[in-house]
């Protein structure tokens, strides 16, 4: 009997939920970065094999919020709750448990649904800890399962594959087999930019970034996409930075995004990259929705 159902992955940022995704799926769909709070929106990816298929949600990571694009995470955190089979909490905690992953634990301990616990990242811990952390958040009874795996390496994914199945009931094929992801290309194709520019930046202009494709035409006759795109920072320092001595960091930035976008597209690309100021974007709501952070 086929199997199907909705798994939602939570926890803190940079625990590796979207490096997760990335090694299940076999594709660069979750943007990753050692920033936190890459990951902005709700990100639906389909793993399907021959036995099943598994819907992810990879949401933001849990935090406080501290302006209005911080409460727009939180509460895509909630919705993802709400719609799943199996929820999915990874940490990469190895000391203690410490409090950010306590407020997520009290957040879904009463959900109606299997839990599993990932302890992540377990290619740079000894194997002693990982059992010592196992024993310690067993203590809450709250997951069905506990599992120590390393996204990065593909170690335990696969088991963790079969606890996922184990729990699904038998159910549809949602999505055609070679399905990968639900997010409209445009939004991949920004995600990139903007991991690119987050790579180059390095601490210099903290979050305060967004990127807005402004044209994306494919030229007729042509295996050529024509890309128009803007990177949004808040100030006019910010800007200089970006752009960089020379126009070399903004000259950086738009060839490494360009190969991944040909990549993904598997079609050459000619992308013209621009650095705009707006002020206090993350505050406001028209230019969220423009940005797709609405959806
Ligand atoms: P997210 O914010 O939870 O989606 O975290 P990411 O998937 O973006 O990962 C955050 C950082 O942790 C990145 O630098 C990853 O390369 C790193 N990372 C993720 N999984 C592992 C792992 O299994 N081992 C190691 N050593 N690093 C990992
Ligand atoms: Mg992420
Ligand atoms: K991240």
């Amino acid at each position: 009997m086929f199997k199907s159902g909705f798994v939602t992955i939570i926890g803190r940022p940079n625990v590796g939920k979207s490096t997760l995704m990335n090694t299940m799926i076999g594709e660069k769909i979750s943007i990753m970065s050692d920033k936190p709070q890459t990951t902005r929106n709700k990100i639906r990816t389909v793993y399907t094999d021959e036995e099943a298929q598994i819907v992810f949600l990879d949401t933001p990571g849990i935090h406080k919020p501290k302006n209005q694009l911080g409460e727009f995470m939180n509460t895509e955190v909630d919705a993802a709750l709400e719609e799943m089979d199996v929820l999915i909490m990874i940490t990469d905690e190895f000391n203690k448990i410490g409090p950010g992953d306590e407020f997520i634990i009290e957040k879904i301990k009463n959900v109606n649904s299997k839990k599993i616990l990932i302890i992540n990242k377990v290619d740079m811990f000894d194997q002693a800890g990982a059992i010592r952390m196992a024993q310690e958040f067993g203590k809450y009874n709250v997951f069905d399962d506990i599992i120590p795996i390393s996204a990065l390496k593909n170690l335990g994914v696969d088991s963790l594959v079969n606890i996922i199945k184990k729990y699904l009931k038998p159910g549809p094929m949602y999505f055609p087999g070679d399905f990968i992801t639900d997010r409209p290309e445009r939004f991949v194709v920004a995600e990139i930019i903007r991991e690119k520019a987050l790579m180059y930046l390095q601490d210099e202009v903290p979050h305060g970034i967004a990127v807005e494709i402004e044209e994306m035409k494919e030229r007729k006759n042509r295996n050529l996409v024509d890309i128009r795109a803007s990177i949004l920072c808040e100030k006019k320092s910010h800007k200089s930075i970006i752009i960089g001595k020379e126009g070399r960091k903004i000259k950086g930035i738009g060839k490494s995004a360009r190969e991944d976008i040909e990549k993904l597209l598997g079609s050459q690309v000619n992308l013209q990259l621009f650095v705009k100021i707006s002020e206090n974007w993350r505050d406001n709501n028209y230019l969220l929705k423009s940005l797709g952070y609405d959806q």
